[in-house]
């Protein structure tokens, strides 16, 4: 039997943290499509990741991308993003926009950029100093494209070392969570390919560094909710970058492309008590919105979340586990199916209603006026990094 109350505490409880970029004007290396009322600055991004949260009450973090959110006063920034009802959340890195990263960043034969790149990673950390935040978010775009452009040995041993000097940067109550991602930019080879090769650098590092799950980042077919499990057997799994893909990184609103898939990597992380935010798990979204305005579809992914771990909550987990113990197949995937056909959303209403939101956020979002207000007083908002 489920026990409804602590469904309903788990929901209230859960955290998400949203992308400053996701605010921004973006698009595909074919186009962009310019929006109205998007955020000019660092300031204007965060603001609409307070609004996010205002309606849902679950995304009290914002993520930023440096240098994409460079700013004089990283300490003022924070105090900003308090004053709206927010927090900095994980400092993403770039080392992926820059002439001299052609042939890597920290894997680059190159020694000076080499340095060029670790100096990035640890005035990263120098920021998080100064917000506060816990998790440096590590993406490296390294590989190469033709077979024997470059030694591939060599090239780990690069990325070691510069994973060790920013490991060895980290204070206390600081992480790394190093992503991975199948391939793009580079075609044949690419440095961190996957889970295993993330894994292997952060157990070699230590404690503070933890695999980030980039949802996209995978082949058709890769069974991302075993990975789930794995890591989180392990005590490696750090965070999640959420979002959707038919084909490759699309970058679209999580949980549209496949919501089972959201339900069963929600299932492991239920299963492994590890939603609450004392467990360490940072969720976050990562992904644009090319065609779709920007702040629904934001909150869109947040509810969609919701939506998949409540699922994964009210699965009857006694029983589920009776069956499997009794090899009764048929009765185990019927026990996970139930709660995945489960209609969540009154129950997330209720939720939502007992924390004194709009049971719909969407909705409550276009009745508040926020967005036209915005497209009246912002003019020539900035593309979220590309080309900014
Ligand atoms: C790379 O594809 C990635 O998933 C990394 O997380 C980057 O930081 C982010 O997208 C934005 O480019
Ligand atoms: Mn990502
Ligand atoms: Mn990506």
């Amino acid at each position: 039997m489920t026990d409804l109350a602590a469904v309903k505490r788990a929901l209230a409880a859960q955290r998400i943290e949203t992308p400053s970029w996701a605010f921004g004007n973006s698009g595909t290396r074919f186009k962009v499509f310019p929006q109205q009322g998007v955020p000019r600055t660092p300031e204007e991004k965060i603001a609409d990741a307070a609004v996010v949260h205002r309606f849902t009450g679950v995304a009290p973090t914002v993520a930023l991308h440096i240098p994409w959110d460079k700013v004089d006063d990283y300490a003022a920034l924070s105090a900003y993003a308090k004053s709206e009802g927010v927090e900095i959340g994980a400092i993403n890195t770039n080392v992926f926009q820059d002439n001299d990263y052609k042939l890597g960043s920290v894997t680059n034969p190159d020694a000076g950029i080499r340095r060029k790149a670790t100096d990035h990673l640890l005035e990263a950390i120098d920021i998080m100093d100064q917000t506060g935040s816990r998790d440096l978010k590590l993406w490296f775009s390294d590989g190469i494209n033709y077979p024997g452009q470059d030694d591939l040995r060599l090239r780990q041993d690069r990325l070691h070392a510069a994973l060790k000097e920013t490991y060895d940067r980290l204070g206390d109550n600081q992480r790394f969570l190093l992503e991975y991602k199948l391939f793009e930019p580079a075609f044949y080879a690419t440095d961190i390919p996957d889970w295993g090769t993330s894994y292997a650098h952060c157990v070699e590092l230590g404690e503070k560094a933890t695999v980030c799950i980039d949802t996209g980042h995978h082949a058709p077919g890769t069974n991302i909710e075993f990975i789930v499990a794995f890591l989180l057997r392990q005590g490696k799994l750090g965070a999640f970058d959420f979002n959707s893909r038919f084909y490759a990184d699309d970058d679209l609103m999580a949980g549209a492309a496949d919501p089972f898939q959201l339900f069963r990597i929600m299932y492991e992380i239920v299963r492994a008590d590890a939603l609450d935010p004392s467990y360490g798990i940072n969720f976050m979204l990562d992904q644009c919105h090319n065609i779709e305005a920007k702040i629904p579809a934001i909150i869109r992914s947040v509810l969609n979340i919701q939506e998949a771990t409540a699922k994964a909550l009210l699965v009857d987990r006694d029983a589920l586990f009776k069956a499997q113990a009794e090899g009764d197949v048929l009765e185990a995937n019927a026990v996970l199916m139930d709660a995945y056909n489960t209609d969540v959303r009154p129950l997330l209403a209720e939720v939502r209603a007992d924390a004194g939101l709009d049971p719909d956020p969407v909705r409550a979002y276009k009745a508040s006026g926020y967005q036209e207000k915005i497209v009246a007083e912002r003019v020539g908002g900035r593309q979220a990094g590309w080309g900014a």
